[in-house]
């Protein structure tokens, strides 16, 4: 399909460029935006297809800007209420995000999953289990890798697993995915939804061009999500999965394994022993999981195999290694309280924890409280230990060490854990000030970790 239009490209990040890239081969006329004053124009114009019929624009926008401009294409990070978005709105001039452009452009089946916690999980999971049913599959969106930088290449037969953010269903038309999940609602953004039901309220829009021949996956056991189900925008037909109940068609927990029911048929699916992912968290990504790829079609015995060996996305309650008896996990991840919570709630032994980083002057209370008699040793460094520390304390846990470095940190965690225990790298901090982001703590924690063989 050719696309010989002007296009606006309101945002120069991955979401942007590929777009960019996409409509170029298209045939399209660019103008690239980005608020961004001092971008490197040259390297940004290196990123495209073609430096012809583009034209870089930064910083402001001027409003006579708009008046040739077929279409906008906004990246999720721009709000659709800023004052280019506005203007564009005037002038009735349409606006779609990255994922509407991808879909318009691109073929195949599509499995789209958004929620607040855990998309990027199951979405790997989910694209896991196509890349063993298909060498055509791609795993794509919000969890890194734009549907636009592989809409060009897809097929009917392509299979796709995108994780969708809310920020890009809100530029939504035509986009329809055979199954969409939502996994669970819970406060996030906030700031550009202003209220818990217009956050919900996106959130189901995956399912919005849905049909009575597609699936919407429900998590059963979120009050928010149970009632989706009753939204008038739901035409496909709802699949829910549950930790505390059997529903009547789905997936769900019973006691130490998952189970699978379709048209009144029950089916073990696995035993929760067999995977590798640990905590309730991830229960429910692995029943999302099983539930999106069964209903797009995709064999039991296939799925089976994936859950089997899936270990999850890097840097999340990640398995490292088991040395002399101890588990080691890399939860770089783990940049805030509650997502260190959830750390520590996955673990299911006692564990030395390694803490502290980046002060973003938030407290620390919760995530004590959650140790819950788990953590026989508490390592902490980063300009956040003194704080960590008084926090333990006033909160009654006082097993605390200080390090200088996490080297030190995995050498004293080495000697502090004996057999059957687990080091847990989940430091409730950013890691800023000592590393350059949380992919670069969590690499050398497993390298510290696998010297110490
Ligand atoms: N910009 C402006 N004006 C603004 C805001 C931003 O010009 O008002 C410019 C910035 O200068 C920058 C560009 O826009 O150059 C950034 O665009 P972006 O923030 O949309 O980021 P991208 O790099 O294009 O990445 C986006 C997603 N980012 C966001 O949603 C904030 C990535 O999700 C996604 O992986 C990628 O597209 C591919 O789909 C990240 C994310 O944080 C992981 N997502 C949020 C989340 O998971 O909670 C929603």
């Amino acid at each position: 399909m050719g696309f010989q239009k002007k296009v606006l490209i309101a945002g120069a990040g991955k979401s942007g460029v590929c777009a960019a890239r996409l409509l170029q081969k298209k045939g399209a006329e660019i103008v690239l935006y980005d608020g961004k004053k001092d971008t490197d124009v040259d390297k940004l114009l290196g990123q495209l297809e073609t430096r012809d019929n583009v034209k870089v624009i930064l910083g402001e926008l001027n409003d006579n800007m708009f008046s040739d401009i077929d279409i906008m294409i906004i990246s999720p990070g721009i709000s659709i209420e800023s004052h280019i978005a506005e203007e564009a709105g005037k002038r009735d001039i349409p606006i779609w995000g990255e994922v509407e452009l991808a879909y318009q452009m691109g073929a195949g089946h599509v499995a789209a999953i958004t929620g607040t916690n855990g998309k990027t999980t199951t979405t790997s999971l989910v694209g896991e289990i196509f890349k063993a049913y298909t060498e055509n599959s791609y795993t794509v969106g919000n969890i890194g890798i734009p549907y636009t930088d592989v809409a060009a290449e897809l097929t009917d037969d392509s299979y796709v697993a995108l994780e969708v953010s809310s920020f890009q269903l809100e530029t939504i038309e035509e986009f329809h995915p055979h199954v969409s999940a939502v996994l669970n609602v819970t406060p996030d953004h906030l700031d550009r939804h202003h209220t818990m039901e217009n956050y919900a309220s996106v959130k189901l829009d995956v399912c919005i061009n849905q049909s009575e021949e597609d699936y919407l996956v429900l998590n059963y056991d979120d009050p928010i999500t149970r009632e989706m189900a009753e939204d008038s925008r739901v035409k496909a037909k709802v699949i829910y999965f549950s930790r505390t109940g059997e529903p009547s068609e789905g997936v769900y927990q019973k006691g130490d394994a998952i189970f699978l029911k379709t048209k009144g048929e029950e089916k073990k699916v696995i035993d929760i022993s067999e995977l590798v992912l640990l905590g309730a968290h991830n229960v429910e990504n692995y029943m999302a999981g099983i539930a999106v790829t069964y209903y797009m079609g995709i064999p039991v015995d296939v799925i089976v195999k994936v859950l089997k060996t899936f270990k999850g996305v890097a840097h999340r309650i990640e398995f490292v290694d088991e040395i002399a008896g101890v588990a080691y996990y890399n939860d770089s991840k783990g940049t805030n309280p509650d997502a260190a919570i959830k750390g520590i709630q996955a673990m299911n032994r006692r564990t030395v924890l390694i803490g502290g980083g980046y002060d973003k002057g938030v407290p620390f209370d919760d995530w004590i409280k959650a140790f819950d008699g788990k953590v026989k040793k508490l390592v902490l460094l980063g300009q956040t230990r003194d704080i960590i520390a008084d926090t333990a304390r006033r909160n009654g846990f006082d097993d605390i060490i200080f390090v200088e470095s996490l080297e030190e940190a995995v050498n004293v965690c080495a000697l502090e854990a004996e057999p059957g225990d687990a080091v847990l790298l989940s430091p409730a901090c950013a890691s800023w000030g000592m590393f350059d982001n949380y992919e670069q703590r969590g690499d050398m924690f497993k390298d510290y970790v696998r010297r110490l063989k």
